[in-house]
């Protein structure tokens, strides 16, 4: 079955919604096989983040991920990849679709409450980062 990295980002642990976004994966029939909740610092937000690298807005991001305490989580599921996207909804939470985790939690683009991965290779990868066990 498919896997995908998901991560409760600083905002939204901070204002205590971890069990209210974990509900709507549940809702829509992705699995949490395996969950922790942890606080990385800089060095591993930059290289987890990498593909970010050139990006003008790099170290910001990486020095918000790295700014509080984060739940990452492996959902699974029948195309969990771009299920768990769609029910993310837009990178801008100005732009996500109604009832999705960004429309209705995300602050700003920065804080946008949630992290997914983007493709099947990104999703290895990043499940790997946090899990690699
Ligand atoms: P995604 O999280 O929807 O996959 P990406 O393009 O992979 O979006 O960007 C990673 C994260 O970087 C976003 O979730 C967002 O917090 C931040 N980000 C993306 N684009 C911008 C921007 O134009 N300005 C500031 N932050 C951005
Ligand atoms: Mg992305």
């Amino acid at each position: 079955m498919e896997q995908t990295l998901s991560i409760i980002k600083p905002d939204a642990v901070e204002r205590n919604l971890v069990e209210e976004i974990k509900n709507i994966f549940i809702k829509n029939n992705l699995k949490i096989v395996n969950e922790k909740k942890l606080h990385i610092n800089k060095e591993e937000a930059l290289e987890f983040y990498k593909v970010h690298q050139s990006k003008p807005f790099y170290d910001k991001l990486c020095s918000y991920l790295s700014s509080g305490p984060i739940v990452v989580m492996i959902l699974e599921g029948k195309n969990v990849i771009m299920e768990n996207r769609r029910i993310m909804g837009a990178t801008d939470p100005k732009n996500a679709e109604a009832d999705t985790i960004r429309k209705l939690y995300g602050i700003s683009i920065d804080k946008n409450s949630v992290h997914g991965s983007d493709s099947e290779e990104t999703a290895t990868k990043e499940i790997n980062f946090f899990f690699k066990d």
